[in-house]
């Protein structure tokens, strides 16, 4: 078997990278609207104000979606446009917003795919203590009971939260993200754990709300592969993926998987010794894991790069492939690894038994109009036909793989890279808005009308 006859191919975005309307129709702030004004924050000060201007121009994006064929849409609301305070009053004008962007997408035979979290956290939470605040995680709960009541007869599926790894990682260990505020390794570990509450609060809300709902969750971080694919998995690939190396030698360990996976699917922070995490982990009170642990129905994984391993010249087992010059890599300087959209699906199979879904994946390029008037993207092309060939093989090889979202569907505000950065199958003119689909997007047409056949 190839891909599934059912598989679903779709196209992704979230919220602040693409809608600008920062401030209309009543819009509370989020900590992104105040870190990309305050200085050296973003690249050469880019904010997301106006952004790919969807606010307003959502039905050209879907317009074009429908003439890629893309039937699936996975796109992020904007906590604080629906309740502008985090808690309590509820944004009206908001709502509605998201009403026209849910009708649009059914009345074209798309299908709405809700990201509940994508990063913008109301700035009124912040000032509450944000995720350091437990609060915070039953503020958002309530979030989610009014967008799953609100659309509960319109949208079936949904992703709680993005990434913790960039949210907590990111945002308050690098601070490269918002709020970049630093914090000790204990209240990281108190905010993550405050994230995931979050997760397993919002999956009850939405259960209850839509029995048939489909959920999950989306999450990045440290995957490991190889070329040999016709044997048993290799335990050493088991252990780089989901176990953190002393932090000296991985100052971004915690973009892995497992300190957010397992919680939420085993009940339990992992075993996993050199985490700078593992001391905090045994404060947790055990009921929190009940409810961080819902059942979901699939793991979403945004996959970009992974680490290639090969056998030890000598003796059984795997070691890190030396990196040679010139490797291949994207715009952003990311490896590029297609080996990874093989093995990433099939070792979270493995340890979780959960269907997975790619909800990200997608290369930045150095793309212009060129002067025929078209954008001419071979490099995402050649990236795209390299990772799909590969998530065909873990279909083939009977790994549940539902769906794949390109990342993105245009080209957007790439966070503190700020409009530097273009990963869109839709190039996006900055400077009047207008939309170029680029020659990827016409390739992936062909991929979609096909179900991936010719990969
Ligand atoms: C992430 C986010 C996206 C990014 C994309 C490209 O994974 O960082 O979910 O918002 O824009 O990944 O960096």
């Amino acid at each position: 078997m190839s891909f599934p006859k059912v598989f679903m191919w779709g196209a992704a975005s979230a919220s602040y990278q693409i809608e600008g309307g920062a401030y209309e129709d009543g819009k509370g702030l989020s900590i992104w609207d105040k870190f990309s004004h305050e200085p050296g924050k973003t690249y050469e000060g880019h904010n997301g104000d106006i952004a790919c201007d969807s606010y307003h121009r959502f039905e050209e994006d879907l317009d074009l979606m429908q003439s890629m064929g893309i039937r699936h849409y996975r796109f992020s609301i904007s906590w604080p446009r629906v309740i502008p305070e985090g808690t309590g009053q509820v944004n009206e004008a908001g709502l509605a917003y998201y009403d026209q962007l849910v009708e649009g997408c059914l009345k074209r035979g798309i299908e709405p795919w809700i990201t509940l979290f994508h990063w913008d956290l109301p700035l009124a939470l912040y000032h509450r203590g944000g995720w350091l605040n437990r609060d915070t995680a039953y503020a958002f709960a309530e979030y989610a009971r009014l967008i799953a009541g609100h659309f509960k007869e319109k949208v079936t599926r949904y992703m709680t939260i993005n990434e913790p790894q960039c949210i907590i990682g990111m945002g308050h260990g690098t601070g490269l993200h918002a709020p970049g505020t630093l914090l000790s390794e204990e209240d990281m570990f108190l905010s993550w754990h405050h994230v995931l509450l979050a997760h397993g609060l919002a999956v009850k809300v939405i259960r209850d709300m839509i029995p048939d709902s489909m959920i999950g969750l989306a999450s990045t971080g440290a995957l490991a592969y190889t070329d040999k694919k016709d044997i048993e998995t290799p335990e050493d690939l088991v252990k780089a993926s989901f176990l953190s190396l002393p932090k000296n030698q991985n100052p971004g360990w915690y973009f892995n998987h497992q300190w957010f996976l397992d919680p939420c699917i085993f009940g339990h922070y992992p075993e996993d010794p050199e985490s700078v995490w593992t001391p905090y982990k045994n404060d947790v009170d055990p009921e929190d894991l009940k409810i961080i642990s819902q059942p979901i129905d699939f793991i979403g994984l945004n996959i970009y790069n992974g680490s290639e391993m090969i056998p030890k010249k000598e003796g059984p087992g795997y070691v890190y492939a030396p990196k040679y010059p010139g490797y291949p890599r994207t715009a952003l300087k990311w490896p590029v690894t297609p080996g990874v959209m093989y093995w990433g699906p099939r070792l979270i199979h493995e340890r979780y038994g959960l269907p997975v879904i790619i909800t990200e994946n997608g290369q930045s390029c150095n793309d212009k109009i060129y002067l025929d008037g078209k954008v001419h993207d071979p490099d995402r092309i050649d990236f795209l036909a390299r990772y799909l060939g590969e998530l065909k093989k873990a279909c083939e090889d009977d790994i549940p793989v539902l769906a794949y979202f390109h990342w993105a569907l245009t080209d957007n505000f790439e966070w503190y890279s700020g409009y530097d950065d273009r990963f869109g199958l839709i190039y996006l003119d900055y400077r009047d808005g207008s939309r170029i689909p680029k020659d990827s997007a016409l390739w992936y047409k062909d991929v979609i009308m096909g179900n991936g056949e010719d990969l």
